[in-house]
């Protein structure tokens, strides 16, 4: 083999290699494009979904949990993730239930709860609700915490939570 033809070879390689590797670039900008979109359209209608009427209510002197709810409804089939407040230590997401024996329990909801689309889903006592932890302070009467809500689609949303009297009950106003 003679110098020049092991350079030429040499560049031959090169030049294949520059090839794959354009193509590689090429493939990795234009094929996600499709699909990229689609969620941008999907992230854009979640936009519109609203949450109405956050309410918490007041806790007693030393309570360190409370409970939060609202009402949700989204255009599109989306997932409430996880909550965060600056009010609580932690927050979770929870379902009530009655057990075999007919008493209460809660347990987290780790993957979050389901939104479908066109569809109110009533966050009340006794079933699904926001559970706050370690409280930095009482929730008192009057008064509103920030609640920021993580959705799958939407993103992040802040509200802010109406504290209720202690024995207030929904659609019993007073
Ligand atoms: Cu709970």
């Amino acid at each position: 083999m003679t110098d020049t033809s092991f350079i030429s070879a040499w560049i031959a390689t090169l030049i294949g290699w520059a090839g794959i590797a354009l193509f590689a670039f090429l493939s990795l900008i234009t094929a996600p494009l499709p699909i990229r979109a689609e969620v941008l359209v999907l992230e854009e209608k979640a936009q519109n979904l609203t949450i109405e009427n956050p309410w918490a209510r007041a806790t007693p002197t030393g309570a360190r949990v409370a409970a939060a709810y609202f009402t949700i409804t989204s255009p599109i089939n989306d997932v409430l993730l996880s909550v965060t407040t600056s009010a609580a230590g932690r927050s979770e997401l929870h379902q009530t239930t009655l057990d075999t024996n007919g008493s209460m329990q809660m347990r987290e909801l780790a993957a979050g709860i389901d939104i479908p689309a066109n569809t109110a889903i009533t966050l009340a006592p006794g079933g699904t609700h926001v559970m706050l932890m370690a409280l930095e302070n009482p929730l008192k009467e009057g008064y509103e915490i920030p609640l920021t809500l993580n959705l799958k689609h939407a993103g992040k949303r802040t509200v802010r939570v109406n504290i209720k009297p202690v024995t207030y009950v929904p659609g019993l106003e007073k």
